[in-house]
């Protein structure tokens, strides 16, 4: 019998074990992360279990009402965000929520208010849900002073002043991805178990990839940059291979694949939007967050994307991340235009 083998099987290392060690390095801290991160997981098993089911529920559909995005809300839509913003509440730990399904933020009632701000996505790429695409939930946290009261400025903070972001996979696994600021780490859950359990362990992008990933369909109104670089990735001139396109379509499968398999995830502006799709709070900020902690970049096609500082919480963003030599080469590109 390999007992080795057999210890690596038993020895679990769930994701509240994984959060309790890391808090053990940290004897002033009274717990209040790993309980906001338990409410988290709870609600992404909540939703990981209603999108499973969602074809036998008759969830999928529409529900009749347009979100602040002017985007149909699916039924689907509509749990995941009531389900995350009651577990964030009830966890006693937050402050001030920021959903993409509500026009304004949640300040959450004084006497269950705790220090923490969580700007959130609770069902990001939800135009694949009808097909059983991959669709996932995206997180950020923020931290206020203990015993201030929150205000609107404390979630309109550049995203390198998040203290933790993440997201949760609903695919052919449940796969949630969480930095605290030491790198990254993946869980996967065990459906017979209900756990989150250590999978991916320091994950790291590659330094350069052969994917790109991209709307090919808005082509004729990107700027010159962008078309460059996209005709570079088909058409390299320096001998090497032209690099393969994936594009789900889902920002949270495009970036998971991204993340473990390397290359870069572009969403431009263009022409018709300027300013890009992606929301800077909810899915632009937690995303690179995620990258810069994997050893990638991401980058606006003006600046570092954490150091965007937004004015508006449901603001967008162009967005370029992924491996480290890939973003470079359009930061490259965009500095050489800037200086024509
Ligand atoms: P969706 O519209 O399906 O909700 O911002 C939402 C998002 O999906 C992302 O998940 C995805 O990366 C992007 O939009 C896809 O946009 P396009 O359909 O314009 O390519």
């Amino acid at each position: 019998m390999d007992h080795a083998a057999d210890a690596h099987r038993t020895d679990l290392m769930t994701i509240t074990r994984y959060v309790l060690n890391e808090q053990s390095k940290h004897p002033e801290s009274r717990g209040d992360f790993t309980i906001l991160l338990s409410h988290i997981v709870l609600g992404c098993k909540f939703v990981c279990t209603a999108v499973n089911k969602a074809g036998l529920a008759k969830l999928i559909g529409l529900a009749g009402e347009t979100n602040v995005q002017g985007e149909e809300q699916k039924k689907l839509d509509v749990l995941s965000n009531e389900v995350f913003i009651k577990a964030l509440v009830s966890s006693g730990r937050t402050c001030i929520l920021v959903s993409e399904e509500d026009e304004e933020a949640t300040f959450v009632e004084p006497a269950l208010r705790g220090k923490y701000c969580v700007v959130f996505d609770p069902l990001d790429g939800s135009s694949n849900i009808d097909c059983g695409v991959s669709i996932g939930t995206i997180f950020g946290i923020y931290a206020i002073k203990d015993g201030v009261d929150p205000k609107i400025e404390d979630v309109l903070q550049p995203g390198k002043n998040m203290v933790a972001a993440g997201y949760c996979m609903y695919g052919s696994s449940c796969t949630l991805v969480l930095s605290t600021g030491k790198g990254v780490n993946g869980f996967t859950l065990d459906p017979s178990l209900g756990e989150f359990i250590l999978t991916h362990p320091d994950i790291k992008i590659p330094k350069k990839g052969k994917i790109y990933s991209v709307n090919e369909g808005n082509a004729k109104n990107w700027d010159g940059p962008t078309a460059k670089y996209v005709e570079k990735c088909k058409y390299p001139q320096d001998g090497l291979p032209a690099k393969s396109l994936r594009y789900i379509g889902s920002m949270v499968a495009d970036v998971h694949r991204t993340l473990l398999y390397g290359g870069i995830f572009l969403y431009p502006a263009d022409k018709k939007s300027p300013n890009g799709k992606l929301r800077v709070l909810y899915e632009v900020f937690p995303m690179s967050y995620l990258m810069e902690q994997a050893g990638g970049q991401a980058f606006t096609g003006k600046q570092r994307a954490l150091d965007l500082l937004p004015t508006k919480i449901h603001e967008r963003s162009p967005i370029f991340l992924g491996s480290y030599d890939d973003v470079e080469e359009i930061k490259a590109l965009y500095a050489a235009e800037g200086q024509k």
